[in-house]
């Protein structure tokens, strides 16, 4: 079998969090935008370690149980949540961490990507993702600023993205190898990278009729029925994939990479990482997107919409699409 090419790809947009700054800050765009080093001015570079976060207790003193994702997050037959206590897995990313790790591996391997200049396309290699196992436990989407409002104040955002809007978070920590799978949020998304180094792959809009839009529900987001994990295994889907044209970002430890709204997206780990999503939605986005997004969350919720194919309730059997 010819090997797969897959999309082409080029590098996503990049400037250094100084020149930024300098050329006046971050106005209304609607393409990803990836800043060198925008976190590393933020209180959160001192603050977020794997160390620090093991020891997050309750108020109480009492250890944070969480419902760890089981598999690839947006993506999949959606299998039994795991409930563990957090302390003992992010010490375990904190050794994790402080091992040396091979710089030749990912979908982009270093030596690649460093020869690769703005403009140029290229083609990621696939045969990456079959040289680990995707299913990793993974701490994903934690709302962890509303259980610690104080830690907010690590994250300057406002010096990134300036005006009002009502934002959430949710933080993703994990080893390396964790996959989150196709998909696309409704909100823009500063994606901030605070410990590690992922991959994350983005197509425009416009790629839509490429990424083989899925019918499992989801808040929030609208997934893909392409798995970059089994690519082998979907001959359609990757057909389809193939023809996609998408950007490629390298986040390293200290970036952050704004995702705009309903830009197709998937991430893969290629360290320990520790990453906070910040979503933010205007007044005016919050009726529109909002609303239509809470709408379809009630109906959900009322088994009218999509139940039984979703990524929020563990189903015995896969019922119909609805
Ligand atoms: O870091 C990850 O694994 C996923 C992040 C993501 O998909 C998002 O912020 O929308």
């Amino acid at each position: 079998m010819p090997s797969f090419a897959g999309p082409t790809f080029q590098f996503v947009d990049t400037v250094a969090w100084e020149d930024l700054v300098r050329a006046g800050g971050f106005g209304p765009r609607s393409t990803p935008l990836l800043v060198k080093g925008a976190v590393r001015a933020w209180p959160a570079w001192e603050h977020w370690s794997f160390r620090n976060l093991s020891e997050l207790r309750r108020p109480d003193g009492s250890e944070i149980i969480f419902r760890f994702q089981n598999g690839l997050v947006e993506q999949g037959v959606t299998r039994q949540p795991l409930d563990l206590p957090i302390g003992p897995y992010i010490r375990e990313l904190a050794e994790a961490a402080e091992r040396p790790r091979r710089e030749e591996v990912g979908l982009l391997p270093y030596r690649r990507w460093k020869e690769i200049v703005p403009g140029q396309t290229f083609h990621l290699d696939w045969e990456y993702m079959k040289s680990f196992e995707a299913n990793r436990v993974y701490l994903a989407q934690w709302h962890i600023l509303e259980e610690f409002p104080a830690m907010r104040r690590d994250f300057a955002i406002r010096d990134l993205w300036p005006g009002w809007r009502w934002t959430w978070e949710f933080v993703f920590i994990g080893p390396s190898n964790t996959v989150t799978g196709l998909h696309y949020d409704f909100p823009n998304n500063w994606f901030c990278q605070v410990r590690g180094l992922k991959e994350v792959i983005l197509f425009p809009p416009d790629q839509t009729p490429h990424m083989c839009k899925s019918r499992k529900y989801d808040w929030g987001a609208t997934l893909s029925d392409i798995d970059i994990s089994r690519l082998d295994e979907q001959p359609a889907e990757r057909a389809t994939f193939e023809k996609a044209r998408g950007l490629y970002a390298r986040i390293e430890a200290g970036d952050a990479l704004f995702i705009p709204r309903r830009t197709w997206h998937a991430v893969v780990a290629l360290e320990p990482s520790i990453s906070l999503a910040v979503f933010g939605l205007r007044p005016a986005e919050i009726l529109i997107g909002g609303g239509a997004s809470t709408a379809r969350q009630l109906l959900h919720k009322f088994h009218l919409y999509r139940w039984g194919n979703c990524t929020c309730h563990k189903m015995h059997r896969r019922a119909k699409a609805a």
